[in-house]
């Protein structure tokens, strides 16, 4: 029996992660969803059932080079096709001047670090496979910056540079290589992460806006990145909710 195409996706346990596994599990991929807190992935797995795929749940931590290597060797000699390099976040709001190195740290690691460990982990699967497809979600914060925004809009510039450097050095391989860059979504816990779990801030990102992007609306463009020919390659794709034309050019009503 051919087993059927591999998808790695991490962050799964919510948001955006949760949505795509559920995305490709849709489109017939086996997807490890892998993401800390595995009750939530085991639930996730068990909602795909029906569905032409399925998930199955992997705990990870993208931080901890034991617990990615631990991913990469349960993938050796599976079908990998697809990685979509989701973990990642926010965990302030803070002027430069007022930085809490610690934070700046954690949000550099998770984004940028945890990404390079994550894909030169998987990057050999992938090769030895034939063919595959690195999908990854920057943030138009990786494009411009704003204030207040410095840990996260500095980790994400680099995460920006990383895909695309990458790009160039797989320039040849039958790899694809994707930026996926969401402006405003409204998800779960993206806000309430960065403002340490004040709902009442959190919310307020999205005051007056109509229809902010969801993690659903994410997952499709990754699914539509994804299912295009192996010849055609998104390098990045900016989304993000018409009621936001620009960062700072938000309609609220
Ligand atoms: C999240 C988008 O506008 O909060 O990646 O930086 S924003």
């Amino acid at each position: 029996m051919t087993l059927k195409p591999y998808a790695v996706v991490t962050g799964a346990s919510s948001g955006i992660g949760a949505a795509t596994s559920h995305a490709l599990a849709k489109e017939g991929f086996h997807v490890i969803a892998a993401a800390r807190r595995v009750d939530r992935l085991n639930a996730l797995a068990a909602s795909a059932s029906g569905l032409d795929g399925e998930i199955e749940a992997f705990e990870l931590d993208v931080t901890n080079q034991g617990s990615v290597d631990a991913l990469a060797k349960a993938l050796v000699g599976k079908p990998l096709e697809v990685v979509v390099n989701n973990a990642g976040g926010a965990f302030d709001a803070s002027a430069v001047l007022d930085a809490d190195i610690e934070s700046w740290e954690k949000t550099y690691d998770i984004n940028v670090v945890g990404s390079v460990r994550l894909i030169k982990a998987l990057a050999p699967i992938l090769r030895a496979h034939g063919k595959g497809h690195l999908v990854v979600l920057t943030s138009t914060a990786g494009h411009v910056v704003y204030e207040t925004g410095g840990s996260y809009t500095a980790a994400k510039h680099g995460e920006k540079a990383l895909v695309n450097t990458l790009r160039l050095e797989l320039a040849g391989e039958s790899i694809r290589v994707t930026e996926i860059a969401p402006g405003m979504v409204k998800t779960e816990e993206f806000a309430v992460t960065r403002f340490k779990g004040d709902a009442a801030a959190a919310s307020k990102v999205y005051e007056g806006v109509a229809n902010p992007l969801t993690a659903e609306d994410v997952a499709e463009a990754i699914r539509w990145s994804v299912m295009l020919p192996d010849h055609f390659n998104v390098d990045s794709m900016t989304i993000r909710p018409l009621a936001q034309a620009a960062q700072h050019k938000v309609i609220r009503k």
